[in-house]
């Protein structure tokens, strides 16, 4: 890939239905300045987003795509920068994605920023975008799966997808991952009570970060105790320590995520590709279903309601025919 400053990347013009093809085969050859117009209109989902997402398909199902999540400040940006880093002396390839990145509680920062101090960002095999939680058409996981295409599509060998856990949101962007890594940290309390609850059921790995810290162990300990009464957890989920600042364990998660990765390897492309389809197309049902119920507000809805007062629907059947018209 040529070097360009990523500062220099200029805002981009509208892609055109026309100039889609050239722009994904520039896209292709790894410019940097075509990622990201690529990138910016299926973040806005623009009218030239369909054409692109069409375009792109043939080339999908490269990327390993790793989600990490937990809660605010246990340490997912910084631990996703030490990951390029290793990754880079690998050879490979890095597409980032931030989901809803700085919560201001923690202290985190935007991982944009948090890479922008690095080395990271003078490397052509590092291609970083962080997505603010403002309104994008169809929700915020929606635009962080289609920017998976992006990257996917662009060729990135991996694509580490950060998200903050405290929502079904970002329960629902780990579905789309290929490896899901659930990170806590020492001293995060109500939070791994939470994260017992909920979390635990979607990781694929687990780390608790800051093992340079006091009560890592105990995290840990905390953390296998919650597993290990989960009948569902058939196989042996990895525990792993990790200090993202000093890099110890780091290794050793790259290693634990290369095993895995080989094993997501092994199944079809396609499989992967039909789990982001299959994503997109609920959440873009559910919007249509959601649409429908307000819009039904005014001529469908109030029938109903009377219907289902007098007894002769219940709620169910009024449900079934509101999404019927
Ligand atoms: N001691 C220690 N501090 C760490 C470690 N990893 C991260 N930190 C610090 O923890 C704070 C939060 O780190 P972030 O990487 O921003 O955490 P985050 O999980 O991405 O935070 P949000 O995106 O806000 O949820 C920062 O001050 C980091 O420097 C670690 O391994 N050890
Ligand atoms: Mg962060």
């Amino acid at each position: 890939m040529a070097k360009t400053d990523p500062k220099t990347i200029a805002p981009v013009a509208r892609i055109a239905d026309g100039d889609v093809p050239r722009v994904i085969e520039r896209m292709r050859a790894g410019e940097r300045r075509a990622i990201a117009s690529v990138i910016t209109e299926l973040e806005r989902l623009s009218a030239a987003a369909p054409a692109i997402l069409k375009a792109l398909q043939p080339h999908l199902g490269h990327s390993l795509v790793i989600g990490f999540t937990g809660p605010p400040g246990a340490g997912k940006s910084t631990l996703v920068n030490a990951l390029i880093t290793q990754l880079r002396q690998q050879g490979r390839t890095v597409g980032v994605i931030a989901v809803d990145p700085s919560s201001p509680i923690s202290g985190g920062a935007i991982l944009g920023d948090r890479i922008r101090m690095t080395a990271a960002l003078d490397d052509d095999g590092v291609f970083v975008r962080s997505l603010a939680s403002r309104g994008y058409l169809g929700g915020l996981s929606p635009a962080a799966v289609r920017i998976i295409d992006a990257l996917d599509g662009a060729g990135f060998d991996v694509v580490l997808l950060e998200t903050v856990g405290t929502g079904q949101n970002e329960i629902d962007v780990a579905e789309v991952a290929d490896i899901r890594v659930v990170i806590a940290a020492p001293g995060l309390g109500d939070d791994i009570q939470a994260m017992k609850s909920g979390l635990l059921e979607i990781a694929d790995v687990i780390v608790v970060n800051k093992s340079d810290r006091p009560g890592a162990e105990q995290t840990l300990q905390q953390l296998v105790g919650a597993l290990s009464i989960r009948a569902t957890m058939a196989e042996k989920i990895p525990v792993l320590k990790t200090s993202a600042i000093n890099g110890a364990g780091v290794p050793d998660l790259i290693a634990t995520l290369n095993d895995l990765g080989g094993k997501v390897r092994k199944q079809e492309p396609v499989a992967r590709r039909r789990r982001r389809a299959r994503y997109l197309i609920a959440r873009a049902a559910s919007d249509i279903v959601a649409a429908r119920i307000k819009s039904g507000g005014e001529r469908g809805l109030a029938p109903l309601a009377d219907a289902v007062l007098s007894g002769t629907m219940t709620p169910h059947d009024a449900a079934v025919r509101l999404l019927e018209d």
